[in-house]
C-alpha cells in the first residue's frame, strides 16, 4: 500500500487523471471567464433588483399570521379546514411516532405557561401544557384572539401531549403536535367561532371535533415551512462515473449525473451539502411515474416539469406542487450516445408523503441532480432556478479558487518527482471525500443566503 506521503501525491494523480479524460464517458463541466464575468456583474446588481438567494433545508420563515379582514364565519359541526385529511402535505403531515419523556425528541417539547390559557391538566401531570414550539405559537395566537372576540373569556386547553395513549393511534397528541380547546365559559355556542379562530391564529389543521371541544394540530418542527427545504433522503442514489452510489455514502468533490443547461446528462462536481444531517427523519413527497421511476424529496425543492404549454419555455416548480398527470424529467440509459444517457418526458402517477432517514442536500457546480434516475434541482425555497443559482454564484466561486490552489500545490508536488504511483480510483476518491468532510447540519451559506432572503425576496417567491 501507498504510505501517508505517496496518498496525497495518489490524490493529485487522480486529478490530473480527472482533468485530462474527463471520464471518457461523461464529461465533467466546469464553467469560467466569460460567465463568470456576467454573474459577477448580476450579483453586483442584486440589491438594487431586491432579488438574493436561495436556500436549501433551512431554519423556517416564521409564519405571519393573516390581518382578519373578512368576516368570519364559524365552522359547522364535523367540518375540518383544510378541507384534507389531517395527515396530509396540506394539513398537518405525517405523525412522526410516539414521543415519551425518555425519547430524544422530548427534549422539542416546551412548556405553555401563558397566563391567558387555562390548562386542564386533569391529570395532573402537566402534559397538558407540554408541546411543540410551533404548537405553542399558535396557541398563544389565539388566546389573543379568543380574549378580543368575546371579553372576559379566555382559551381553555382540554388535551395537549399525551403520554398516557388515550388517544387513536398515531394521534399527533402524541407527539405534542396537537390541542383540543374550548372556551373557559365552556359555552358550547362558541365552538364554530373558537374552531375558525383557530384556522385564523395559524393551525395547520382544525377540526369542529366534537360537540365538547375543537382539535387543533400542527405540521412537526421539521416539516414546518422553510425548515425542510432541498434536501433528499439516504436511500437515494446518484450515478458517478464508476456507477450508482447511495447519497449516504457520497462525498464532497465526486462528480455525480446532473443536466446541463442544454439538457443533456453531464457528471458534475459535488462542492457542497447544503444541508448534510445522517440520522434526521424527515417527510418527503415521494413522486412515482408510469416506467417505475421514484424521486424522494422535500416538498419544498425544486423539480423541472413539462411546461403545459408551448409559450412556456421551461417549468420548474416546487415538489409538493407536483401534481398525477404532470411530466417529469427521467433518465434511460443510452450507449449510442456520447454522455451514455438521455432525458425523456415521463408521468407521475402517484405523489404520497412519506416519511425517510437521513437529509442529504448536494450542490453540484451545474446546480442540478439525477437522483434515482430523475432529474431535479439542487434548489429549494426560491421558485427560481436562475436566482438560485446566482445567489450560489460565491460558494462555486470559492470551490473554484479552492480546487485552483490545490492544482497549484499538485503542480510542486509533482515537480519534486514521485510519478511512481499506481493504485485504483476508489482508494483515491476515499482519500478525497476525508479530506472535505462534511460537518453535520445546515451549510453556512445557505443558512446566511436563507436570512437575508426572507428579508428582500417578495414572499411570492418564497415557499
Ligand atoms: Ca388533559
Amino acid at each position: 500500500m501507498v504510505e501517508l506521503g505517496g496518498k496525497t501525491r495518489l490524490v493529485s494523480y487522480l486529478q490530473k487523471i480527472r482533468n485530462n479524460d474527463n471520464y471518457q464517458r461523461c464529461r465533467t463541466r466546469r464553467r469560467y471567464p466569460p460567465r463568470i464575468l456576467i454573474v459577477v456583474l448580476l450579483v453586483l446588481w442584486l440589491p438594487a433588483l431586491e432579488i438574493p438567494g436561495v436556500l436549501a433545508c433551512g431554519p423556517g420563515r416564521g409564519g405571519g399570521r393573516r390581518p382578519i379582514l373578512r368576516k368570519l364565519t364559524p365552522l359547522v359541526f364535523k367540518q375540518h379546514v383544510p378541507n384534507v385529511s389531517e395527515n396530509t402535505l396540506p394539513a398537518s403531515g405525517l405523525p412522526e411516532g410516539r414521543v415519551s419523556r425518555d425519547h430524544t425528541r422530548f427534549r422539542d417539547l416546551v412548556p405553555n405557561y401563558n397566563a391567558d390559557i387555562i390548562f386542564k391538566d386533569e391529570e395532573g401531570t402537566g402534559a397538558d401544557r407540554l408541546m411543540t414550539q410551533r404548537c405553542k405559537e399558535k396557541l398563544n395566537t389565539l388566546a389573543i384572539s379568543v380574549m378580543n372576540q368575546w371579553p372576559g373569556v379566555k382559551l381553555r386547553v382540554t388535551e395537549g401531549w399525551d403520554e398516557e395513549g388515550k388517544h387513536a393511534t398515531d394521534s399527533l397528541h402524541y407527539e405534542g403536535r396537537a390541542v383540543d380547546v374550548t372556551t373557559s365559559d365552556r359555552d358550547r355556542s362558541k365552538y364554530g367561532m373558537l374552531a375558525r379562530l383557530a384556522v385564523e391564529a395559524g393551525f395547520d389543521w382544525v377540526y369542529y371535533e366534537s360537540r365538547s371541544h375543537i382539535h387543533c394540530s400542527v405540521k412537526s418542527e421539521s416539516s414546518s415551512v422553510g425548515k425542510s427545504g432541498g434536501c433528499f433522503p439516504g436511500s437515494s442514489s446518484v450515478l458517478t462515473p464508476s456507477g450508482p452510489k447511495l447519497l449516504s455514502s457520497l462525498g464532497v468533490g465526486e462528480a455525480i449525473a446532473s443536466l446541463d443547461s442544454a439538457g443533456e446528462i453531464v457528471f458534475s462536481e459535488v462542492i457542497a451539502f447544503l444541508d448534510y444531517a445522517p440520522s434526521s427523519k424527515r417527510q418527503f413527497i415521494r413522486l412515482s411515474t408510469s416506467s417505475g421511476r421514484q424521486l424522494t424529496l422535500t416538498p419544498s425543492h425544486l423539480v423541472p416539469t413539462e411546461p403545459k404549454d408551448l409559450k412556456t419555455p421551461s417549468s420548474i416548480i416546487y415538489a409538493a406542487k407536483v401534481q398525477v398527470g404532470d411530466r417529469i424529467l427521467v433518465r434511460d440509459d443510452d450507449r449510442t450516445l456520447p454522455g451514455g444517457s438521455r432525458v425523456r418526458w415521463d408521468d407521475v402517477i402517484e405523489a404520497e408523503l412519506v416519511l425517510e432517514e437521513g437529509v442529504y442536500a448536494p450542490l453540484t457546480r451545474e446546480g442540478t441532480i439525477v437522483v434515482d434516475d430523475v432529474v431535479a434541482s439542487c434548489y429549494a425555497i426560491v421558485n427560481s432556478q436562475t436566482i438560485a443559482q446566482v445567489g450560489f454564484f460565491p460558494l462555486r466561486l470559492l470551490s473554484t479558487i479552492t480546487d485552483g490552489l490545490q492544482s497549484v500545490k499538485d503542480f510542486f508536488w509533482h515537480s519534486h518527482g514521485g510519478q511512481d504511483i499506481t493504485t485504483n480510483e476508489i482508494q483515491g476518491s476515499k482519500s478525497m471525500n476525508s479530506r472535505w468532510r462534511q460537518p453535520e447540519g445546515l451549510h453556512w451559506y445557505a443558512n446566511f443566503l436563507y436570512s437575508i432572503s426572507t428579508y428582500v425576496l417578495p414572499s411570492s417567491m418564497l415557499y
